[in-house]
């Protein structure tokens, strides 16, 4: 057993039984020029998350830590989208159309992908989901279970979009969640706070919050 210092209280997790979450680290939300930047948004807000998140993963792959990653995206003929996904926001900017990184959040473009610091090694498993969260329509759940994972740190992007689907499905189906307040994004900066205050609220509701650091110490 471990234990580091979290809001609202200590987290207490077992390596063998803990997997380690990467959410959405694509270059459509992360990388200047991607969907993400072309929808007015400022992705330096996301790009702090990448070099915490960088050395987490290298303490969770010398730990031996499970490591899953997640990318948002849709099959090519879109058959996975539906119209109610598909048809926000203006048209040339949607998902499918074409964005300077490829068809926006089409699996097999080059902004559909994890971005180069933070690419998956051997061995590690990426979970495509065509929803915000990454259990809905995917093989998460199953993948977990065979595994006896119970406890799941939680790191991505964006805090209030795909991290909290994710870690709300999470709580949903029995998982203990630890969010890393470092290694999480949002392009506005009060979404980022209230995000991570709605998750330790009211004695940790969704789950914990800690600094990635003190992961790292605790693991070691
Ligand atoms: C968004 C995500 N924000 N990965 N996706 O559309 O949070």
């Amino acid at each position: 057993m471990a234990t580091l210092p979290a809001d609202p209280a200590p987290y207490t997790f077992e390596p063998d039984s803990t997997a380690l979450l990467v959410i959405d680290m694509q270059r459509d939300f992360l990388e200047p020029g991607g969907f993400g930047e072309t929808l007015g948004n400022d992705v330096g807000q996301l790009r702090r998350t990448i070099e915490p998140t960088a050395k987490l993963l290298q303490a969770a792959r010398e730990q031996q830590l499970t490591v899953i990653h997640t990318r948002e995206g849709h099959l090519p003929d879109l058959s996975d989208c539906p119209p109610a996904k598909l048809n926000r926001g203006d048209p040339s900017v949607r998902i499918g159309a074409p964005g300077p990184m490829g068809r926006i959040l089409i699996r097999g473009e080059r902004g559909h992908d994890i971005i180069d610091e933070l690419a998956p090694a051997p061995g590690e498993t990426v979970i495509d989901k065509p929803g915000k969260g990454a259990f809905y329509a995917t093989g998460l759940g199953d993948l977990l279970a065979a595994q006896s994972i119970r406890s799941l740190v939680v790191t991505g992007v964006t805090t209030e979009v795909c991290v909290h689907t994710t870690v709300r499905e999470a709580n949903d189906r029995g998982f203990e969640c630890l969010v890393l307040a470092d290694c999480v994004g949002s392009y506005f900066p009060e979404f980022q706070a209230a995000g991570l205050r709605m998750i330790a609220a009211q004695g940790g509701i969704f789950g914990w919050v800690a600094e990635s650091p003190a992961f790292i110490a605790a693991l070691q």
